[in-house]
């Protein structure tokens, strides 16, 4: 361990990072030190010397982008954020992980002003930051013209062992490499320890070859404390334009800290009172100081403010001479950054005949992604290499991919170019990543990102779909093959507990819409709700297209369940309720047991979440609660159900996997029919009559 003496303008700053962060640490007696102590200098030299940034306006478009991979090392970045002027002041450091405080655990975006995005799952970091990255070349591609760079930015990432190990970040770096994406730059804290353990034990392959295969741009530095080569490092991983580029510093964990330096326990507890005296002493830091920020290295760091300030001026200033000349392509683009939709963006959707045969509501889909796709230049996306079966290719809309790659055998691509200026993400089969990155896109500002694949791999994308809802991210995920329907593929594709997974996350909307005209309507919703994600839930199987002369319009929708059709003049008898391809078995089986004079209410509901939040009064008049005779009909696990049928009620569930066999044969023999729907509502008919 080298003690730092000789106390320069760099290490006094330095070390103000590391005194700061610990003393939060401390005080709270919870948090990461280990992280802070040995990779402030990194983040000293990109913050000071690189970074684009504003303090004052930390929503600046053109900003560069900083993710602190790593979230539990969130005390650096509270430091660096205070340090440089942001809205975040010495009494919130002080309040490092309290109730109530915008310095939480870990980073949080919609909590803490320059918090890009918000981590501490490892790997999700890595991932939003490519998805950033992806969203600048677009953007880039889009807008600018000859001599108007206005959109010109790196994105940057401190990363961490942790976050190389996860299987994400392995997915993201891969893509990455392959898109070519040159502004993005990460500075890998390669400290050889993680939580409980050295790098040793697990984690031992050459990561510079394993990124130089994905490829990447790749440099070592030996020594983390090395300012200068950290500096050139980053100045020629920011010459390097066709690779993603990662830096991997060598560090040492509780730098500094006499007894827990390269060692795990300085990873995750606070130091103790004593040992961060003794940092301090080491470090030649006044030890009875805490919370100190020497006025030279304030003054250092305020450099950010009038820079930035400057910085966005400049941008500004290019910016009124660019919508003067391109006044056109000006207003788009400031839409785009105020994240507003195009007037009248959902004409274009057509509205489907009443079909008893119909279409499968992916089918559906596709065609009104179509209609509305040209109307919206943030809308972008794709799916895990299944384009074919989840119909959300946008035709003519382009290949996302570096212009150098297009050679070879290009079967899949989509007509419309092939560049950054295209629309279609192909993110090979890597759904992970392809939900992390969509966070990274939709964090950006003005694009609105989809997804897609078949809903049994929602499972493979639950932690950054967790993470749009917790950070208020609009991302729509479109999932097919919604259910044992879709037959021969089997038990492992035929998903069964996948949409009370997916009910079961806060500030999700999950909506399974029960025809092509639902299907229209639910692309509506997904694309007017700004501030969280959507699941939007489709079959690979026909549904008819219900009449909407005999049957309550598909508007119905927006409010999550809506009557259908009633009982004739009289109170119902039963309320049939449905979602998605079971609602054509509800209205079948109304006609059933409408010849047996039985009254029946048909409830379609495609959306829990949506429901829940109309008013008690709406819900009453749906579901009245003294109509207690109620059945549910869902192709999936009936958690949750019980809240909308009650105690009196009964539903036909999946409550055991599928079976492979054609899709019609597997639905009949889990009681999906017409003719089992009406014998359930009469048993319980009976039943309830009998008590
Ligand atoms: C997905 C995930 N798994 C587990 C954890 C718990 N955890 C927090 S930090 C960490 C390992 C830390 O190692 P490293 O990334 O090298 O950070 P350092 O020890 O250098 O601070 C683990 C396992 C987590 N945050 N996210």
């Amino acid at each position: 361990m080298k003690n730092v003496k000789k106390s320069s303008l760099d290490e006094l700053c330095v070390n103000t990072i590391r005194m700061l962060s610990i003393d939060a640490v401390q005080k709270a007696d919870s948090g990461h030190p280990g992280l802070p102590l040995g990779a402030a200098p990194m983040a000293y030299a990109l913050w000071t010397r690189f970074l684009k940034h504003n303090p004052s306006n930390p929503e600046w478009y053109d900003r560069d982008r900083f993710v602190l991979s790593a979230g539990h090392g969130s005390a650096l970045l509270y430091s660096l954020l205070h340090l440089t002027g942001y809205a975040l002041s010495m009494a919130q450091m002080k309040q490092f992980r309290q109730w109530g405080s915008i310095t939480p655990g870990h980073p949080e975006s919609e909590l803490t002003p320059g918090v890009e995005v918000t981590t501490g799952p490892l790997g999700q970091g890595f991932a939003n930051g490519v998805g950033m990255a992806i969203a600048e070349a677009y953007l880039a591609a889009r807008y600018n013209r000859p001599g108007f760079n206005i959109i010109d930015h790196y994105t940057y990432a401190i990363v961490s062992d942790g976050d190389l190990m996860e299987g994400v970040a392995s997915e993201a770096a891969s893509l990455a490499g392959h898109l070519q994406l040159g502004k993005l730059i990460y500075l890998y804290d390669n400290n050889h320890i993680t939580l409980s353990a050295s790098t040793q034990l697990a984690f031992t392959e050459d990561k510079r070859k394993r990124f130089d295969a994905y490829g990447w741009h790749t440099q070592v530095i030996d020594d983390g404390n090395d300012l200068a080569a950290i500096s050139r490092a980053i100045e020629a991983a920011r010459r390097e334009t066709k690779r993603p580029s990662i830096i991997l510093i060598k560090t040492h964990i509780g730098y500094g800290s006499p007894h827990k330096h390269d060692t795990y326990k300085a990873h995750g507890s606070p130091l103790g009172v004593e040992e961060v005296k003794l940092t301090k002493q080491h470090l030649g830091w006044p030890d009875n100081a805490l919370f100190y920020v020497p006025e030279k290295a304030k003054k250092h760091f305020h450099q950010a403010i009038s820079d930035g300030k400057r910085a966005e001026k400049e941008w500004q200033k290019k910016l009124a001479n660019y919508a003067k000349k391109y006044p056109k392509i000006y207003a788009e683009f400031k839409q785009m950054m105020k994240g507003e939709l195009t007037k009248g963006w959902a004409e274009a959707i057509p509205e489907f005949p009443a079909d008893p045969v119909g279409i499968a509501t992916r089918e559906a889909s596709g065609k009104v992604m179509q209609a509305f796709n040209p109307s919206l230049p943030g809308f972008m996306g794709g799916s895990a290499d299944l384009n074919e079966s989840t119909k959300t290719a946008l035709i003519n809309f382009g290949n996302f991919e570096s212009k150098a790659t297009a050679v070879g055998d290009l079967q899949g691509a989509e007509e419309g170019g092939w560049s950054y200026a295209g629309r279609n993400l192909f993110f090979g089969v890597r759904e992970h990543a392809m939900g992390a990155i969509a966070n990274g896109l939709a964090t950006f500002g003005g694009i609105i990102p989809f997804t897609a694949t078949f809903l049994i791999f929602s499972d493979y994308m639950r932690p950054p779909m967790r993470l749009a809802a917790l950070m208020q991210r609009q991302v729509i995920y479109v999932f097919t093959h919604d259910s044992i329907a879709l037959g021969e593929d089997g038990p492992t594709h035929q998903p069964v507990e996948q949409l009370a997974n997916l009910r079961a996350v806060p500030h999700l909307t999950v909506i399974r819409p029960a025809d092509a005209n639902e299907t229209a309507v639910a692309w509506q919703v997904a694309i007017e709700t700004r501030h969280h994600p959507v699941a939007l839930v489709f079959t690979r199987q026909k549904v008819p297209t219900l009449d909407r002369k005999q049957y309550a319009s598909a508007e119905g929708l927006r409010r999550g369940a809506y009557i259908l059709e009633d009982a004739p003049k009289r109170k119902p008898d039963i309320i049939l309720i449905a979602s998605g391809s079971e609602v054509g078995l509800i209205v079948a089986a109304k006609q059933k047991l409408a010849a047996r004079k039985i009254a029946v209410r048909i409830v379609s509901m495609p959306s829990w979440e949506l429901f829940a939040a109309q008013s008690q009064k709406y819900r009453d008049a749906v579901l009245p609660p003294a109509i207690t005779t109620r059945l549910a009909v869902e192709a999936g696990v009936s958690q949750g159900w019980d809240k909308y049928i009650g105690d009196k009620g009964d539903m036909i569930s999946v409550e055991d996997f599928g079976a492979s066999a054609p899709g019609p044969i597997v639905m009949q023999k889990y009681g999906f029919s017409v003719a089992n729907v009406t014998k359930r509502a009469l048993a319980l008919l009976r039943k309830n009559k009998s008590k």
